[in-house]
């Protein structure tokens, strides 16, 4: 006989290019971490708890462009990982999900830790497979593999009973097949440029599919040949660089004003490489009756279903973006350069960075403030969900490719584990974590696997003791009436001590660089813990503000 089909299903990945995959240990892959015992072929990360493990795998996906790999174990391993599934599935990125599974002779009998793969990730996964037979482990990987990369990227989930694992099989491992060329022919892009070319307010939105530095070349070539302005949906403001003439903001969670408002007067809207979901329209708002909406993107069942579409074209951001750069387009006229500089300076007015004063602690945006200064252009940022993120989102500015990994759905829990996956991919790049103190213990132990793997991460907690975007959100819906909100925490920089991790806190805003360039510094993880306001809840509006006011800029 030749190999075990856990072999198989290692050779696999290797010939995909996989070399990397996040994991807790479970019984019913022991044939797997068996196989690797003597040949360690990919490199498999163990974690503190599969929702790490599995937000480390959609961070690696979201750096290499390729299938993240996580492995869990049965029933209480997959539903931990589930989080992750739901998030890729939101921001589009291709997961694989190596579910251990019972025995498959015993499946249907309730057997200990048993799950219905299908039924459990019936509304997550773009594909549920299982391998039932040692055989077709690799033509079912390469399956999996080839579904959630392709078209809308999404999580697929494997299931792999036990003994299958463990059985012996002649078939071999398998690597890809001939990637598909997925793009607009010449006459589409030359209509598109047409249409630009005769637009007085042009926009172009563009979302997650133009994160390779590539697709981002053309993005910046193309918009500076046809002088269009460009936006970034949400999580993904590092597609173009913040200083360009052409940048006009982000399209996130409630845009300042200028922002919305430019939006909504554009006669041309260019989708690239984004779904157009609810964020990305305004909630509805965009295209307006008199807007023109062209889409791009390389799944045409998400062009056409919910938006009016003059045009959809199936393509990649890439050579889409490339063609259309390519295209002789007339010079700008003056209402265009007028336009496009209007656009960009909606952007700089609302991003000027103004942190306040506060009584109860430090307005986050001093540290973003130190970062801005101190961090270098390709610095990875990680972001968790909070009200703390709002600094970020809308006044660090973004210079080069890749460097932010966030949740699209909004998933707490994210950041930590998302810095450890860019740190072990790229170990000389600045990793930055943006974190809560709410997300700091929801996968913070996730600092046990950094200090393990020498992951030279740094975490940023803002502490405001408080689950703020929801203390937020109470004081504008039931002024003065908070409950549940309210944190106790530990130390958090005696807590990284504890793991090994340099531990440092920030009570000032002349604390902020000095601590920030130590922890650069540092030979390993390093956590600051900054003691933020509560009063300053976010980076447009205070408590007691919003007490006094329903009429936030908070929508
Ligand atoms: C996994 C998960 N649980 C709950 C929520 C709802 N939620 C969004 S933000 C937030 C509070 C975040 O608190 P913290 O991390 O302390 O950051 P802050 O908002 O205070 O800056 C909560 C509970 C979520 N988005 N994700």
């Amino acid at each position: 006989m030749g190999a075990t089909a856990a072999k198989v299903l290692l050779d696999t990945l290797v010939l995909h290019g996989l070399n990397r995959a996040f994991c807790v240990p479970g019984e019913s892959y022991l044939a797997v971490m068996n196989e690797l015992h003597e040949d360690p072929v990919i490199h498999l990360v163990t974690c503190r708890h599969e929702g790490g493990a599995a937000f480390m795998a959609f961070a690696d996906a979201k750096l290499t462009g390729k299938a993240g790999v996580v492995f869990a174990s049965r029933g209480p391993g997959a539903t931990n990982a589930s989080i992750a599934a739901h998030a890729a599935q939101q921001g589009a990125y291709p997961l694989v999900l190596m579910l251990g599974q019972v025995n498959n002779e015993r499946i249907g009998r309730g057997a200990t830790q048993e799950m219905d793969f299908v039924k459990t990730f019936g509304d997550m996964a773009k594909s549920i497979e299982q391998v039932d037979h040692p055989d077709r482990m690799a033509e079912i990987l390469a399956r999996a593999i080839r579904i959630a990369e392709s078209g809308t990227p999404g999580p697929v989930v494997v299931g792999l009973p036990t003994n299958v694992l463990e059985a012996e099989t002649d078939a071999k491992p398998l690597g890809r097949q001939s990637p598909p060329r997925i793009r607009a022919s010449e006459g589409d892009v030359a209509a598109v440029a047409d249409i630009l070319a005769s637009a007085e307010r042009p926009v172009m939105i563009v979302g997650g599919r133009a994160h390779m530095a590539d697709a981002r070349k053309a993005l910046k070539d193309a918009s500076e040949t046809l002088s269009v302005p460009v936006y970034a949906t949400f999580e993904h403001q590092d597609v173009f660089d913040h200083d360009h003439p052409n940048y006009a903001g982000e399209l996130g969670i409630r845009p300042p004003a200028p922002i919305q408002e430019a939006v909504r007067k554009a006669d041309v809207i260019l989708a690239v490489g984004t779904r157009m979901g609810e964020m990305a329209c305004l909630g509805g708002a965009i295209p307006g009756p008199s807007q023109r909406l062209v889409h791009v993107y390389p799944d045409a069942a998400k062009m056409g279903t919910n938006l009016p579409t003059e045009m959809a074209l199936v393509s990649e951001a890439g050579p889409f973006l490339e063609a259309l750069a390519a295209q002789n387009a007339p010079p700008a006229s003056d209402g265009r350069k007028a336009w496009a500089a209007k656009a960009h300076a909606g952007y700089d007015e609302s991003a000027a960075l103004k942190p306040r004063d506060a009584a109860d602690g430090m307005d986050f945006g001093h540290m973003i403030a130190a970062m801005q200064a101190h961090l270098p252009d390709d610095a990875v940022l990680t972001s968790d969900a909070g009200s703390f993120a709002s600094w970020m989102h809308r006044h660090y500015r973004f210079k080069s490719t890749q460097t932010l990994l966030g949740s699209e759905a909004g998933a707490m829990g994210m950041g930590v584990p998302a810095s450890i996956a860019a740190a072990l991919r790229h170990p000389e790049r600045q990793v930055i974590a943006l974190v809560g103190d709410g997300g700091a213990l929801m996968t913070g132990s996730e600092l046990a696997t950094a200090v393990k793997e020498r992951a030279k991460v740094r975490i940023i907690i803002s502490n405001n003791s408080n689950y703020g975007t929801i203390r937020l959100h109470q004081e504008t819906h039931y002024p003065g009436r908070p409950h549940a909100t309210d944190l106790v925490n530990p130390d958090f920089a005696a807590w990284a001590r504890a793991f090994g991790a340099v531990g440092l806190t920030v009570r000032t805003p002349e604390e902020t660089g000095p601590a920030l360039q130590e922890a650069m510094a540092a030979d390993g993880p390093a956590v600051i813990e900054v003691v933020s306001s509560l009063e300053n809840v976010d980076s447009a509006n205070t408590i007691d503000g919003l007490r006094q006011s329903e009429k936030t800029d908070m929508g």
